[in-house]
């Protein structure tokens, strides 16, 4: 298999800087020596051109940062679909969760019936109305359904990018009041922490490929919030929330999922190397990254 990793140096999606600094973070972690270790052909197309420009301050009713995630969007989704003709594997690396709107509108536009792990504390599906903060990588996925912005969310071709039921949640525990009306009103797939705790992250995962499967999936883009687990393992984010998922239950979900040979595409997002400690959250990230990609502890 080859791979692309593709780095998004953007933290336009919310308000603490620092996450542009994430691609860094997870190279200098060894990103592409440990996917290069398991025999993978390994481009690193380098980052995204991100435009430092003036930031909005404080949200006013309007999303914050929209024409520079517009713009980061645009860049990223026609550079994961070159990658995908190629016939490359991409691994994007974050930025703030906002990117997973270019990063999917390039995916879709080689899947026709692309399904989603979502592995976040929160589900990023807020829309304009639904919003407490403006931010809009507490939206990505609301755009991908096609809801919100109407630039945001017929960006790289026509909305809606993903359907709802081919959307599993995995390691919720944050979820504002409008986003758990959709989520109930849309029977979105949901694992929050309290299904991981009751189940077993093995059985969650079971059940995830299985739900996956039976919704004929032509592709899975696999995108990981690095807040999904407990901010004992991953302090190094924006939005840090108790309770999360462990180290190992993490590293199970990516084996199995490994296993199960249906991830076409995989995000890493939210590392903050500034709010680090030494940088942890990217050696976490990077160790998942080898775990989701074949590597075996024995
Ligand atoms: C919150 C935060 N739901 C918002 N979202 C985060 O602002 O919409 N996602 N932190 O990762
Ligand atoms: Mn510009
Ligand atoms: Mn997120
Ligand atoms: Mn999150």
């Amino acid at each position: 298999k080859k791979i692309s990793i593709i780095g998004v140096p953007s933290d336009y999606g919310q308000q603490r800087r620092g996450v542009d600094m994430g691609p860094s973070a997870m190279r200098y972690a060894g990103a592409i020596e440990r996917l290069e270790k398991l025999g993978y052909d390994v481009i690193d197309e380098g980052d995204i051109s991100v435009h430092r420009t003036k930031r909005n301050k404080q949200y006013d009713g309007k999303l914050l940062n929209l024409e520079e995630v517009l713009e980061v969007s645009e860049r990223l989704a026609k550079k994961v679909d070159e990658v995908i003709k190629q016939d490359r594997f991409p691994v994007i690396l974050g930025g703030d969760h906002s990117i997973s709107i270019g990063s999917i509108a390039g995916i879709r536009k080689h899947y026709q019936n692309l399904g989603i792990i979502w592995f976040d504390a929160h589900t990023d599906i807020n829309t304009p109305e639904t919003t407490p903060s403006g931010n809009i990588h507490g939206m990505p996925l609301a755009v991908n359904l096609g809801l919100g912005d109407h630039r945001l969310i017929s960006i790289a071709g026509n909305a809606p990018k993903l359907k709802f039921e081919n959307i599993v949640f995995i390691g919720a525990r944050s979820i504002d009041e409008g986003e758990k009306a959709l989520i109930k009103e849309k029977n979105i797939k949901i694992f929050t922490m309290h299904e991981i705790d009751r189940m077993g992250m093995s059985k969650v995962i079971e059940e995830t490929v299985e739900y996956l499967k039976a919704r004929h999936v032509d592709g899975v883009h696999m995108s990981i919030d690095l807040d999904a687990l407990d901010p004992i393992f991953t302090p190094g984010v924006g939005t840090p929330v108790p309770g999360g998922i462990t180290y190992r239950e993490s590293h199970l979900a990516m084996e199995m999922l490994e296993e199960a040979k249906m991830i076409t595409s995989c995000e890493f997002v939210e590392v903050n190397p500034i709010l680090d400690e030494r940088n942890k959250t990217a050696n976490t990230a990077v160790a998942l990254m080898g775990s989701l990609l074949g590597e075996k502890l024995v």
